[in-house]
């Protein structure tokens, strides 16, 4: 079989990468139909931004990672649909513009024209016939679209709200994307502005978000995160009555059981009782000094940073505890915020942090009613193991059956109810910015807020000269006559365009289903399309999207799934999280730190099957890892290895012997750790497998043909090329994944050591469950062995099966 020894060309990765890749675009090789005779998979990478700097080695970890996924499923026989697209809409592009004066159109078509060369030079499995653009006035057709169906169902609204606004970048902000009080883009320190804004309700759907995560597999933080963001939080509103008036002063509590240790109120400082009671108050210049200085304060350096607590007490106002008819003042502190619960509290210094530090600062009375065996100390916050006392009709009860109770007794005796708060706002929803998907609606002074008729979209970006955000904060559109003046479509008068725009997170909120069917132009996607995709079986992304991009874009597909547009409840059936890739440095990586590696360069230096292989081998998956050069050329190695494999093929048909236990080890691991995110550890075990095969005279096809398609994932080009050299039939992509014998899984024989007189004098192949007498028979017949009991009196054997034959000789 001279043919396999001869000698191959070196390994080139540059000409053979090339070489398959236009293979496989010629071919439509990854280019998924609706297939019924076959089950499907869906894996899903987060689409990137194209920014102006191109693919950072950030991006091919989490897309290496499902092309293994999407490149086993296939030889496994599924029906795979791995997608790629552009989220492109946002402000990066729109600032180029501004600065460089050139269309965002034309940023975005350029950029997208160089992420996409990039991306096909990693050889990533994506059917591009699927591509999609969220500024594809195609696309945000049904971004619009779905705008108006939120509208229509009373989940948009316009509301005149206090929202955070970003003085440099010149946008309001949702919650989200304000980190720490500061911009989440920009860094700057966000200030408060009045505007009117269009908001979605994702709180309708809050208790939703939670729930359904019980039907999901996504890693546990991305669960915890998720519901910690949400916030949902169940307590009672109490009512205390203002003394000497008609009114109440409502008050959020988690601890209504704690009631009879409330020793006064706090109301935050933009609390509405204070206006309406201004007379009653005499000492009411202080309180508008304080509103005054709260004012210059974020919720988060008022709720977060609160550490000196400082307020003023309503002097001519107090309250009356309901419970136990106690009169206790009111006072106003910004530790409390007007934008949860109801603005006000029943302050129990005794067990809250917060109002024990404000009950010593202004020496407020400290009424303890929990206590426990093991801690004297107050506050007493953990009062789970504690006993409830000085609170009447609770005392002696666990904090549980007291907190039932409490709301039991206030309830019936209509002093308030049970309630549940969340942490989660509503979704601000406009920018006043030009590069984003105008929102489809047009104010009639008759009329109000109407949606533009459905068959009037695509609503277009116009054309504009500049994209400068206006001095008033207005978006650009609001400057263009054109845009703005239309028609009411209920009565046909003059009437005004919005030109607000929407967030980036619009597009990315639903672009999975339009990759189902992305021509489509009579609906989002067809319903044969959405009943077999759907849903995303495996969904990786950044961390840094569990709580924005992952929970705007279920809370669209549950109101979806509720117009019964979308077959699931879910959108993900599992989510995963890759870690950051830092520089050399161990820095994030970044142009101004200079540790930024590009991956066009390690493509021309050394392949992109190494890029891949090194991106999987660099670490463990989810966690950070730290880009090392060495590591690259390891894995340029490595793979050099494999490739002159091919010289080793010599005769014989099915496994060798010698390799046959460790083959099927490798099949069993590597198919196992594609699966659990242990990318690293698999490649480990191909490695060792390769160094076996290395040592061997020589190996069978069949072993060689194992190894390729186990590394096929990982090194698509190569692999597809040594499939060709050793005369393979077809292609790799249509082999089928090899499968693992169980029986084959350990070595039925085994070197057993033989000692004598507790000397090891050599060792023999012996069968696991071999008997005494066969052991001793195979250890007299070793020359070595035997000369040391020869013509010695046997007195004792040790013989433990599969691990030791011990003979004592006298
Ligand atoms: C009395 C009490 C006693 C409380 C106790 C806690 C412990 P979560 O779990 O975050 O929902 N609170 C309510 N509204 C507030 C507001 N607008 N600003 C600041 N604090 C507010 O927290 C609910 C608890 O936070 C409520 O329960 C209330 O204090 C406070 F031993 O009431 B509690």
């Amino acid at each position: 079989m001279s043919e396999y020894n001869s000698k191959y060309p070196e390994y080139n990765p540059n000409a053979i990468e090339k070489k398959w890749q236009k293979v496989w675009d010629d071919n439509k090789t990854f280019h998924s139909e609706v297939d019924k005779t076959k089950k499907k998979y869906y894996p899903l990478v987060e689409f990137p931004y194209p920014s102006g700097q191109g693919l950072h080695v950030g991006h091919p970890r989490p897309y290496t990672a499902l092309d293994i996924v999407a490149r086993k499923r296939r030889l496994e026989g599924y029906s795979v649909m791995y997608p790629m697209g552009f989220d492109a809409f946002g402000l990066p592009t729109e600032n180029y513009a501004i600065k460089n004066k050139i269309h965002p159109a034309k940023v975005t078509e350029e950029n997208i024209k160089n992420f996409k060369e990039q991306l096909k030079s990693i050889g990533f499995s994506f059917d591009w016939d699927r591509e999609v653009n969220t500024t594809d006035p195609e696309y945000y057709k049904w971004t619009q679209w779905i705008f108006i169906q939120l509208y229509k169902h009373g989940l948009a609204y316009k509301n005149e709200m206090s929202v955070n606004w970003c003085p440099s970048c010149q946008v309001g902000l949702a919650n989200e994307e304000v980190v720490d009080g500061k911009c989440e883009r920009c860094g700057t320190e966000v200030v408060h502005k009045m505007k009117n804004q269009w908001m979605l309700k994702i709180t309708e759907y809050a208790d939703r978000l939670i729930d359904d995560l019980d039907e999901v597999d996504y890693e546990d933080r991305i669960k915890a995160q998720q519901i910690n963001w949400i916030g949902r939080s169940k307590g009672a509103n109490v009512n205390f009555n203002i003394k000497d008036t008609e009114d109440k002063l409502t008050v959020y509590t988690t601890r209504p059981d704690t009631i009879f240790g409330v020793s006064y109120m706090v109301i935050s400082p933009e609390h509405p009782i204070l206006e309406v009671y201004k007379k009653k108050i005499s000492n009411y210049n202080e309180v508008t000094a304080y509103q005054e200085e709260a004012r210059k304060k974020s919720d988060f350096e008022r709720a977060e940073l609160n550490k000196d607590k400082t307020g003023v007490r309503l002097d001519g106002l107090s309250a009356i505890n309901p419970l136990s008819g106690e009169e206790i003042p009111i006072w106003v502190s910004d530790y409390v915020l007007m934008s949860y619960g109801t603005g006000a509290i029943m302050a129990v210094p005794a067990h809250d942090t917060r109002d024990y530090e404000f009950a010593k600062e202004f020496d407020m009375p400290i009424v303890q009613v929990y206590e426990t065996e093991d801690s004297e100390e107050l506050p007493l916050t953990d009062i789970n193991k504690g006993k409830s006392i000085n609170s009447e009709f609770l005392n002696g009860l666990s904090a549980t059956e007291a907190k039932q109770k409490a709301i039991e007794y206030i309830e019936e005796k209509k002093l308030g109810e049970a309630t549940t708060n969340f942490k989660l706002r509503d979704w601000v929803f406009s920018r006043q910015r030009y590069w984003g998907e105008p929102i489809p609606m047009v104010y009639c002074e008759e009329h109000g807020w109407v949606p533009v008729d459905e068959s009037e979209l695509p609503i277009m970006l116009p054309e504009v000269e500049t994209y400068e955000p206006t001095a008033t904060g207005e978006s650009p559109l609001s400057e263009i006559d054109e845009f703005v003046n239309t028609i009411c479509p209920i009565c046909g008068k003059p009437a005004k365009r919005e030109t607000d725009t929407m967030p980036q997170w619009a597009g990315s909120s639903w672009y999975y289903l339009r990759y189902m069917d992305p021509h489509n132009s009579k609906a989002i996607a067809s319903k044969e399309a959405l009943n077999y995709y759907s849903p995303v079986d495996w969904y990786n992304g950044g961390m840094e999207h569990t709580t924005l991009h992952l929970l705007y874009s279920r809370f669209w597909h549950k109101f979806l799934y509720d117009l019964g547009i979308v077959p699931t409840k879910e959108p993900y059936k599992k989510r995963t999280s890759h870690g950051m890739i830092l520089g050399e440095d161990h820095q994030k990586m970044s142009k101004s730190r200079g540790n930024v590696v590009n991956p066009d360069d390690i493509i021309r230096d050394y392949g992109a099957d190494t890029l891949r292989c090194y991106e999987m081998f660099i670490g463990d998956f989810t966690s950070t890892a730290i880009w090392s050069d060495e590591g690259v050329r390891g894995c340029r190695k490595y793979l050099e290895r494999v490739y002159n494999m091919i010289d080793l093929i010599g005769q014989g048909e099915g496994y060798s012997k010698n390799l046959e236990v460790t083959i099927h080890q490798t099949i069993k691991k590597v198919s196992e750790d594609f699966e659990n995110l242990k990318f690293n550890t698999a490649i480990a075990s191909l490695m060792t497998l390769s160094n076996e095969m290395r040592s061997q005279a020589s190996i069978t096809k069949d072993d060689f043909k194992t190894y390729i398609i186990l590394l096929n994932p990982v090194a698509p080009h190569m692999t597809e090329e040594l499939w060709k050299m050793a005369g393979f039939e077809g292609m790799l992509n249509e082999a089928a994944w090899p499968k693992y014998d169980d029986s084959k899984l350990s070595l039925d024989e085994f070197e057993m050591p033989v000692q004598v007189n507790g000397k090891m004098r050599g060792k023999v192949m012996m069968s696991m469950d071999a008997s005494k007498d066969d052991a001793i028979e195979a250890a007299k017949s070793d020359n070595n062995i035997a000369s040391h009991i020869e013509n010695k009196e046997i007195r004792k054997i040790i013989y433990v099966p599969g691990k030791i034959l011990n003979i004592v000789v006298g």
